[in-house]
């Protein structure tokens, strides 16, 4: 097993909640470290871009607008295997096939008001690593 990062956001539906140290003691339980992490208010542009993979999926416009409707909480995660851990600890997308213990299943309003997302492979969390934070941000 190697040690990885990977990108973390705390969606708007959890932070609205004020979730926020419910779900980092779930990632911290989990053995993930939060190496980085900053809250802000998303832009449309941002959030387009970001969700970019699926601008041609129905839920697009939807999520875009669920994304910027209130401030998220950008995380890097570190630890063995973090890519497929944090997954683990986040549960399936859709919170009614989520695990028992998983943030979904415990937070989740719906299939889109998920809670959180994490990057889903090495090559994804680099670049969503590197489109939120810059280098000097990461100290480990
Ligand atoms: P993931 O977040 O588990 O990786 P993705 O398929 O990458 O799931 O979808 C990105 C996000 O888009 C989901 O976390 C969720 O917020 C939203 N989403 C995915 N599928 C649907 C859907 O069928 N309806 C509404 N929103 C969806
Ligand atoms: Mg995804």
């Amino acid at each position: 097993m190697a040690v990885e990062r990977t990108l973390s956001i705390i969606k708007p539906d959890a932070t609205r909640r004020n979730l926020t140290g419910k779900i980092n003691a779930k990632f911290e339980d989990g053995g993930l470290r939060i190496v980085a992490q900053k809250r802000v208010q998303l832009s449309k542009a941002q959030a387009e871009q970001f969700y970019g993979v699926h601008r041609e999926r129905p839920f697009f416009n939807d999520l875009v607008s669920f994304m910027i409707s209130g401030p998220v909480v950008l995380q890097v995660l570190e630890g063995e295997n973090a890519i497929a851990r944090n997954r683990e600890i986040m549960g399936a997308t859709n919170p009614a096939n989520a695990a028992e213990g998983t943030i979904r299943k415990e937070f989740a309003e719906s299939i889109e008001a998920n809670s959180v997302h994490g990057s889903d492979a090495a090559d994804t969390a680099a670049q969503e690593i590197a489109f939120f934070f810059a280098g000097i941000e990461l100290v480990g």
